[in-house]
This record gives structure tokens, sequence and C-alpha cells, in this order.
């Protein structure tokens, strides 16, 4: 197999991006994007942060920071990817972390922090979040993403330094708007002369990021073995489909994405709108209904017709009258593109991974469309079956005593283990988790839909939900 390398000598890059959060997801794609233009654009190179564990560091600085990804096409392509030169564990490394955020040679800090590092209330940044109110007590020493940047900021304010750019590159709608908010709360907090600098001077680019990528599995890392010769403690994979759409908003100078396929667009709202609601909720969609139709994988799911019409009814007769997209961008096609991207045969991507962080990902992929079509006085039964699937694979984990991967796993595996059965109650219950339901809880015709749907999929075995999806 042909293996690809960095094109560029490594030693003679330097560090212009921190990154916090490098899970697999940004090692499949910022990092490869950034790969791509160091060559030509050597002062763009990577310092990986990790905020908690020490994993990535411990098994990627053995190997220089190098790791290999795996394009899952049909024959796979292995590409070894050079761009991230140093690997740092927050906790264990506060003066490294520090010292590169206040390089004047960094000037870009991307982030892959999942909705849940956001740490936002209706209201701003959310004060009672246990590791926010550590930093806002104990500003010198973050824990959080949004206390580290600004622990940055106000270093490089007192150093004389113009701020970097935050780049969130994280699957949320307004993204960049919703760090801004997190940022500048946070900061203001502290010191409103800091925050006024910080919304005067610095910039917070949306970005919308697209490529399925399956968690690291032992069939991976004996792939990459054997093909390479040498052990790879920690390589990643992906499909070979990839896509990334920036907002131009770069006050401290950016790579010149675009040579690499970034799309830098002014229309970014309507990209990540398209697909956070037709790409994720269907995934979500495969995810819960389909755990509970005892399927795997989502080619699995996409194998079963019952539960891949449905999907394909939803997308097109309910999700796409919802959005706005951008100029070029056609709904049918985009939606064929993205139900053969879920039929890849190359790619065992698992139902389990998907369903992780319900509590954070429902409401951005599917409560969202929901209020949007009772707005426009359009049905929602449909739409609201994967949530009531979403509520059903709760009750069942929790009933069975499957832990959930979940940042609310303890509220909702004390609401699963309690429900009934009784359809009224259960429901009742659930709404009353407001950081997920509230404001769509007090309207009337979503609680009757998501009644309907709730008592449709039964127990959720699989002929209740295969009938729930042809009703
Ligand atoms: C998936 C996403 O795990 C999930 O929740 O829906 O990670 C999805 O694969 C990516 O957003 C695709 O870009």
């Amino acid at each position: 197999m042909q293996v690809q390398r960095p094109a560029y000598d490594r030693g003679a890059t330097c560090i212009g991006v921190v990154h916090f959060g490098p899970g697999a997801f940004h090692r499949a794609h910022q990092a490869v994007y950034l790969d791509e233009l160091l060559a030509t654009e050597p002062d763009w190179a990577i310092c990986a942060v990790s905020l908690h564990s020490a994993g990535v560091r411990d098994a990627l600085q053995p190997q220089d920071g190098l790791y290999t990804l795996a394009l899952l096409d049909e024959p796979p392509r292995l590409r070894v990817i050079g761009a991230i030169r140093e690997v740092l564990c927050a906790p264990q490394q506060r003066d490294a972390v520090m010292a590169r955020l206040v390089d004047p040679a960094v000037r870009l800090v991307t982030l892959t922090i999942t909705e849940k590092g956001y740490c936002l209330s209706p209201d701003g940044v959310d004060a009672a979040h246990p590791d926010i109110a550590h930093d806002l007590s104990a500003p010198d020493a973050p824990v959080s993403a949004i206390g580290w940047l600004v622990a940055g900021l106000r270093a490089r304010r007192a150093a004389g330094l113009a701020p970097y750019t935050m780049l969130s590159c994280d699957n949320l709608a307004d993204n960049g708007l919703r760090l801004r908010r997190a940022v500048l709360d946070f900061a203001r907090r502290l010191d409103p002369g800091l925050a006024g600098w910080i919304d005067v001077e610095a910039s917070f680019p949306r970005s919308m990021v697209d490529s399925i990528t399956p968690a690291s599995d032992d069939a991976l890392r004996a792939r990459v073995s054997d093909e390479l010769g040498v052990e790879d403690v920690w390589p990643v994979q992906r499909e070979p489909y990839t896509q990334w759409v920036v907002e131009d908003d770069f006050r401290a100078g950016r790579p010149a994405f675009e040579r690499a396929g970034v799309v830098m667009s002014g229309e970014i709202a309507g990209f990540d709108r398209a697909k956070l609601r037709l790409l994720n909720a269907p995934h979500s969609a495969l995810a819960y209904l389909g755990s509970l139709m005892g399927l795997g994988t989502v080619a699995e799911a996409m194998g079963d017709p019952t539960l891949a019409g449905f999907v394909e009814r939803m997308m097109r007769a309910d999700i796409t009258p919802t959005l706005a997209l951008p100029e070029g961008l056609d709904a049918d096609a985009y939606i064929d593109a993205i139900l053969e991207r879920f039929r890849n045969p190359a790619i065992v991507h698992r139902l389990s991974q998907i369903a992780w962080d319900g509590s954070q990902k429902v409401p951005v992929r599917l409560l969202g469309t929901i209020a949007d079509a009772l707005a426009a006085d359009r049905p929602v039964d449909r739409l609201c079956l994967p949530v009531a699937g979403w509520l059903r694979f709760v009750v069942r984990q929790a009933q069975a005593g499957e832990a959930l991967v979940d940042p609310m796993a303890e509220a909702l595996e004390g609401l699963g283990r309690d429900a009934t059965g009784d359809t009224d109650r259960d429901i009742a219950d659930f709404l009353s988790l407001d950081a997920v339901f509230a404001p769509l809880a007090s309207d009337p015709r979503f609680v009757d839909a998501l009644q309907r749907a709730y008592a449709a999929l039964g127990e959720g075995d699989r002929a209740a939900v295969a009938s729930a999806l042809t009703a």
C-alpha cells in the first residue's frame, strides 16, 4: 500500500497554532489541512493541548507528534501527518501551555472541545459550572478551555501583544458566536477592561467541519502497523470526504487555508445548519432508533429499508423546508451524497459512538428544526420520533444498568430508572430537563407529538420501532 508522508522539512516548521482538544476528529481533520500547507507556509505547525487526560500526549510524544491517518476508501490509503509539533497536557504542563499562548508566533487558537466545552447558559457563561466557577476564582490556574483562552489573552494584553484569533471547530451552529459569548462574558466577570479589549481586537470566526471519523480501534492499529512496519500507538481513521468552511475573519493573520481546500465563506450559517440538520440529525436518528432495533453500525442501519426510508423522508420532507441553503448548495444532491456516505461499506461507524452526549446533541441537531417547523405551522410527528428514540434509549440503558456517556448522565440515568412506561408521566419528567428542552417544553404541540412518538415506540423493541417508523 502506498503511504504518503510529510512532503516538507518538519524541522523547518514553527508553531503558530495552539489547538485545544486534540482528539481523533482534530487529528483527522484540521491537522490534515494544516499538514497540506506546511510545505509552503511553515509558520503554522500545531501545539496540541489536552485539557484533561495525558493520553494523547503520552501516545504521540514518543512518536514525535507523528501519527497515521487511514482514509477509509476502497482500497484504504494511509497518510502520515506531521503538523503536530508539540503535545501538552494542560493540568501537568501549565507553564508550557501559557508560554505558547503568549508566544507572538502563535496567532491562532483552534478548538474541538465538543458541545459541552462551551459551558454556556442562556445568559452567558454558566458561572455555576464547576470548571467555570473554579476558573473565575483562580483565573491564573484555569481548567476549562474558556478559562485558558482568557488567561492567555490577559497575559498577551499585559505583554502588549495582539490577541490570537479563536477558531471553534466544533459541530455547533454559530460556533464562533458561542465561543465569543463565553469568552467575553467570562472576561467581563474578571475585568471589564479586558473584555472591552477582546471585543474590539479579537475575532472568533465561525466554521463548519465535516468528515465522518469513527473512533480508532484495534483493527485500525493492526492494519496500520502491518502496513508501516512500525507500531503507531494512536492512528486515526476517517472517510475520504472532508469539508471545512470557515468565515474569513482573522484579525491576526491566517494560513492560506483555501490552498488546502478550505472554503472561505460569508454564508457560514447556511452551511452549518444544513450540516447539523441534514447530516448530524439523521445520524442521531439512526443511532437511537437503530440501537433500539438491535443494529450496531451506521452502514447496518442504512441496510434496514424501514429505518433508512424513514430517515430519508425526514430529511427531504421535514428538515429541508426549515433550511435557508447557501447559494450553490442543492438540498437533494446534498442529501443524496450524505446517504451515500452513510452507506459506505468500508466504514465501521458504531451507533453507540454517535449516541454519546445526547443531551448536548439532540438540542442542536433536532430541537431547533422542530421549533422552526412549529413556527411555520408544519407537522413535527416524524421529527419527534428520534427525540423519543433517545428517551427510550436512555430508559433502556438505565434500566439495564448500563452507564450513559453524557455530561448529564446522572440526571438522565435517574429519570431512565424511574420511568414507568406511563407516557404522560415519563414525558413530563424528561421535559423537566430545562437545559435540554426549554423553551419547547411549554409548547403543547411539541408535548403532544413527543408523547405520541414515545408511545408509538412502545418498549423500544424492534417490531414496535419498525411499525412506528412506517406509521
Ligand atoms: C456524529 C458526528 O458522532 C456523532 O455524533 O454525528 O461526529 C459526525 O460523524 C460528524 O459530524 C461528521 O462530520
